[in-house]
């Protein structure tokens, strides 16, 4: 699978999160559509209604889709844009997060459990308490338990927050300031709250130095990732508006994490975003872009290809115009 793969042909899918359950793989993209709502730098024209989940027996074969695993107005707190989630599984239950607005146009994290992993997914009544911003991924640790990570400045809000509490004037740190940082937190017994108080995800430079917010080229903007690969965790995320997919490593789960390069150069369009999965012993990048819509920018269209790793464990740079 050294040639990029489109996954689905007949609806635009985005933000895929790819995890294999019980030796199949599943992919839980966003599902875009043409609703019509113009473009602006808050992504309000990435007004999503429901989500899909697909699953595949093996990478180059058929794309199963499961139909709507949750739908927009089942979610009694929320009122639009269902962007970026992900799923993990404990004891035999498969609990999927998701981003949402609420009524009040703020953007929180969701929960809803399903008993499968192709769903359909019941979701809870309130979003995880104290949970903001968007973009969650759950990882899940050799000791099996689950820590969730998420945040996205811009139209992710994440700028409105300071300390987990919402400020009154949101914005981003000066260009000299450190760079806003994805947040990390473990995921209670019940997978349905956080366990502690949301910490800081941070990303140093090759001097040991946090990235600062006005190097645009490496700093983080949102679609956190996490992946472990000979015994380390490689963070990898989007760089928005530059539009890199970009990682860092660390021997800790909770970071410090040290920047490496680019693992997705960028695509067509204007959000890049991904996951990474191991799956019958070679590793994927899971993607999106837009060229099956002839470049328009909401329209996009999930695919996979083969990354690798050099001796070093460095990740090699994939081009994303391929
Ligand atoms: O799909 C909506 C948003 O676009 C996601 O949540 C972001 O990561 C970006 O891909």
């Amino acid at each position: 699978m050294k040639t990029p793969r489109y996954l689905v042909e007949d609806l635009y899918t985005a933000d895929p999160s790819a995890h294999v359950f019980d030796g199949k793989l599943f992919i839980y993209p966003s599902h875009d559509f043409e609703s019509g709502v113009a473009e602006n730098d808050n992504g309000d024209h990435f007004n999503m209604r429901d989500y899909h989940a697909y699953s595949m027996n093996d990478i180059t074969g058929e794309v199963t889709d499961h139909g709507v695993i949750l739908d927009v107005d089942d979610v009694p707190w929320a009122s639009r844009q269902m962007w970026d989630s992900d799923v993990a599984h404990k004891n035999g239950k498969y609990y999927l997060y998701f981003s949402a607005k609420d009524k009040n146009d703020v953007f929180h994290i969701g929960v809803a459990v399903s008993a499968k992993p192709e769903g359909p997914f019941i979701p809870m009544k309130h979003p995880m308490m104290g949970s903001y911003s968007i973009d969650p991924c759950v990882y899940q640790s050799e000791e099996k338990e689950h820590y969730i990570l998420w945040g996205g400045i811009w139209g992710g809000q994440l700028q409105r927050y300071r300390d987990n509490k919402a400020i009154e004037c949101g914005g981003e740190p000066a260009d000299n300031e450190p760079s806003l940082c994805p947040k990390i937190a473990r995921l209670s017994v019940d997978m349905l709250e956080f366990a502690e108080e949301p910490k800081d995800l941070l990303i140093l430079d090759e001097n040991g130095e946090p990235l600062k917010a006005g190097d645009h080229d490496r700093r983080f903007f949102e679609a956190s990732w996490v992946h472990k690969y000979n015994g380390k965790f490689y963070f990898s995320y989007s760089t928005g508006n530059t539009h890199k997919l970009c990682y860092a490593v660390s021997d800790n789960l909770y970071g410090p994490y040290t920047y490496q390069g680019v693992i997705l150069t960028p695509v067509v369009g204007w959000t890049t975003h991904h996951s990474i999965c191991e799956f019958k012993g070679k590793w994927y990048l899971f993607h999106h872009d837009c060229v099956p819509s002839g470049g328009k920018t909401w329209l996009r269209s999930m695919k996979v290809v083969e990354l690798e790793y050099d001796k070093d464990g460095k990740i090699i740079t994939i081009e994303g115009t391929r």
